[in-house]
């Protein structure tokens, strides 16, 4: 596919003046240059071209979906193989993905490149993070279908929310209804919290069982074609006091308020979060503790972030949750969040589910 074949010579021509060759060797990256998933590979790119290498359990179907370059299978000593390939291409040093590659691995290139160097910087993970963060149209794509299946299954799950059901037995439900509907696997260990364990923002489904007068928070995902999808909802069962519904809808409008600031084409990555928090801190101050949303693609969580130390601006393609919360510890926790895609002078919300409190 010529996609991929673009993305590495995009690559290629950004490698600095003083590197050979990057080698890429996360799973998540090879995925992105290639189209191939492998957690046993690695992409050697250089000013010649690219060679892939994987072993033996692979480089069949790594040779059927990688066509633009040659497939090598991994020799019984990795450092064999990687020393030849070294050699007859002529590096004498290289960029290393320096976010992802653990001490270990690292000592295991020294010895497999030696004498090359290997540059210890973060320059590749820089050069890889501004390629993925602007998303194409295929890859919006595929953000969207991941959504798609997150609000149909979304949908199905409230029709499950009655009193006396459990966090699990909710999570575990949808978990199944997404697969039924699509999803590759779900994005992420969903976050169904009921009650005061909504005030935990990362809560784990526990065996509560909901009652009367719970709200419950709803943070789930789908994956579809290796891209992620992210929304949150909190919803209500049976009346609400007072304090929730102040709650909600001040959580409400500081989320339609940060929306409303990328649709007018507000590119600023603290401006944004800011918009959301002075809204809640004028009311909630200290309760929204967390940052304001994150890049979604093929990992859940990605650059750029909206959050108070941000200091980039948006472009266009990106892809980022809008996603202010309060919560209150022993009683409970509100937060909404959207995906939204940012163009060039406006933004598209990619989520479609209501956002005004659902009384169920
Ligand atoms: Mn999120």
């Amino acid at each position: 596919m010529s996609i991929y074949k673009n993305r590495v010579e995009a690559l290629i021509k950004q490698l600095p003046s003083d590197v050979d060759a990057a080698l890429v060797s996360s799973q998540v990256n090879l995925y992105y240059f290639t189209g191939f998933d492998c957690d046993n590979a690695w992409l050697i790119a250089d000013r010649r071209g690219c060679v892939y290498i994987t072993d033996f359990r692979y480089t069949e179907a790594a040779s059927a979906v990688i066509d633009f370059c040659d497939v090598i299978e991994l020799g019984a000593k990795f450092s064999e193989t990687m020393a030849a390939i070294k050699d007859s291409r002529g590096i004498d040093s290289l960029l290393i993905e320096r976010s992802r590659v653990t001490i270990t691995v690292l000592d295991k290139f020294e010895d497999a490149f030696a004498p090359a160097k290997i540059k210890r910087d973060s320059r590749l993970d820089d050069i890889i993070k501004v390629l993925r963060d602007v998303k194409s149209r295929s890859e919006l794509d595929m953000i969207k279908a991941a959504q798609a299946v997150t609000e149909m299954s979304y949908r199905k799950i409230l029709e499950f929310v009655k009193e006396g059901v459990s966090e699990r037995e909710l999570a575990v439900e949808l978990e199944y209804i997404m697969r039924k509907n699509g999803a590759q696997r779900k994005a992420f260990d969903f976050i169904i919290a009921a009650g005061a364990n909504g005030s935990m923002p990362h809560a784990v489904p526990t065996d509560y069982r909901i009652r009367k007068g719970d709200m419950i928070t709803f943070d789930i995902g789908a994956v579809v074609g290796g891209y992620h999808s992210d929304m949150t909802r909190t919803v209500a069962l049976g009346k609400p006091s007072d304090e929730q519904i102040k709650i909600y809808n001040t959580v409400l409008e500081a989320q339609m308020a940060a929306c409303r600031y990328l649709t007018e084409g507000g590119k600023g990555q603290r401006e944004c979060d800011k918009v959301a928090r002075d809204i809640i801190n004028k009311e909630f101050n200290g309760r929204f503790g967390h940052s304001l949303g994150h890049g979604v693609g093929l990992e859940i969580h990605e650059t750029p972030n909206l959050a108070p130390r941000s200091e980039g601006e948006l472009v266009p393609g990106n892809v980022v949750t809008v996603e202010p919360g309060i919560y209150i510890p022993g009683q409970c926790g509100v937060r909404i969040e959207d995906m939204v895609y940012i163009t060039e002078d406006s933004a598209v919300n990619l989520t479609s589910i209501e956002k005004n409190l659902v009384i169920l």
